[in-house]
């Protein structure tokens, strides 16, 4: 899972992926050995599934926080994009690798509109930030629009003169993107454009509509209304109306800025703040800077977007989104692994997945073996069919 963090340059995107990725070291057992400067761990909330069963959980990988468990996920820092960049000097191999790779996109926007569309620093309500939503997104559209168009011009006569399925093969030339079959013959569908619709090639606008289509689906884009630290009243008007525009995106208002300051403090031990929550403790001395900051956070942010919205946009963006579900393997007669952790994984299951697949998740033996699936909640026997659902413990019984 890679949520990739994107967006025009000064917006905050740095700051933000910094307060996604910062961790106490003593909790931040990471999965994987440290990977690129843009890349990161960061995580999604869960409410952990421990207390329910009386036992305090020991994640292999993440940590408990609260009645929590954040569960790691990568995180990209793209680097930025200017209007028009596509017709330019291109969108450069750096940025469009990283595209590629994200699950989903958080586009991060400066909604108390203090920077313009270069990125420098003009002052709040100084340029109209529902602007940058449009020409953002139609850049990533007309690019996966060229990769189509491209690669369609190549191949479209073989697939005629084969009578091949077009979503198919679509799919299979555009992979490259993360595009998954399910995702081209999605759009197809919506779009209602059939299997023999090969003039498609010779129509720009119809071929816009489809990448833009398939871009949605396949590598969805969350909006970040970001700075709402900035000027309180400015943002809130400008969010209103960016939800009046838009109104089927999914937009938060977040301050990377403020989450930065409590995971910071948090760090240092001064106060204690679960990450997505409305409130801290104090807990040491402060200084009379960091005291304005957290009076500010508390009146300000808290009062009038009930969290820094940095959590909150990570999780919606992979359970609501990208309706992934974390299912937690356990037995019925012991939450323990070998050396005894307790309940030490929890897996991030993408929708529609079934037992199979989260034997396979946990070794391929597994799934090879299967002999039956437990739901160690109700004890009750599940089939292979059966379909994960957010916060499932289940027990994979397979043959020796
Ligand atoms: N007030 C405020 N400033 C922010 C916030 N996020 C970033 N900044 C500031 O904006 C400038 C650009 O931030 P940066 O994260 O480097 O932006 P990027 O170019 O999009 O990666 C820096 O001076 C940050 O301190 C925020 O949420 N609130
Ligand atoms: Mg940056």
């Amino acid at each position: 899972m890679q949520i990739g963090i994107t967006g025009k340059p000064n917006v905050g995107k740095s700051t933000m992926f910094k307060a996604m990725t910062l961790q106490d070291v003593a909790i931040a057992n990471y999965p994987f050995t440290t990977i690129e400067p843009n890349k990161g761990y960061g995580y999604v909330r869960v409410e952990d599934v421990g207390p329910e069963f009386n036992v305090k959980s020991n994640p292999r990988y993440g940590f408990i926080k609260g009645k929590y468990r954040f569960v790691p996920i990568e995180i990209l820092d793209i680097a930025g994009l200017v209007p028009g960049a596509h017709e330019g000097r291109g969108l450069g191999n750096k940025f469009l690798d990283d595209v590629r790779q994200a699950d989903a996109l958080i586009h991060v926007i400066d909604i108390s509109g203090s920077t313009n569309e270069e990125g420098q620093y003009i002052g709040p309500g100084n340029y109209d930030p529902i602007k940058d939503v449009k020409w953002y997104e139609e850049e990533i559209d007309w690019w996966f629009y060229g990769i189509i168009k491209k690669n369609l011009e190549k191949n479209i006569r073989k697939i005629k003169n084969e009578h091949l399925q077009l979503d198919k093969e679509l799919a299979k030339l555009i992979s490259g993107l993360n595009v998954k079959e399910e995702h081209v013959s999605k759009a197809f569908n919506e779009l209602k454009i059939s299997q023999e619709d090969y003039d498609i090639i010779n129509d720009d606008k119809r071929l816009f509509e489809l990448a833009s289509k398939i871009r949605k689906i396949a590598k969805p884009i969350v909006i970040a209304a970001n700075r709402v630290d900035i000027n309180i009243d400015i943002a809130k008007k400008n969010l209103e109306r960016l939800k009046k525009e838009y109104p089927d995106k999914v937009i938060i208002p977040t301050s990377g800025y403020a989450e930065l300051i409590l995971k910071e403090l948090d760090k240092q031990g001064k106060i204690f703040y679960i990450p997505g929550e409305n409130y801290f403790e104090i807990k040491g001395d402060l200084n009379d800077k960091e005291k304005k900051a957290l009076e500010f956070i508390e009146n300000y942010i808290f009062k009038e977007f009930g969290s820094t919205g940095v959590q909150n946009i990570l999780d919606i963006t992979v359970f609501d989104v990208l309706k992934y579900v974390a299912v937690f393997p356990g037995g019925v007669d012991s939450l323990a692994d070998k050396e005894g952790r307790i309940l030490p994984d929890c897996f991030l299951m993408p929708p529609e997945s079934t037992v199979i697949d989260f034997a396979n998740k946990i070794h391929s033996d597994l799934a090879k073996n299967f002999v039956r699936a437990i739901d160690v909640r109700t004890r009750k026997f599940l089939g292979k069919d059966y379909i994960l659902k957010h916060r499932d413990v289940i027990q994979i019984v397979a043959n020796a």
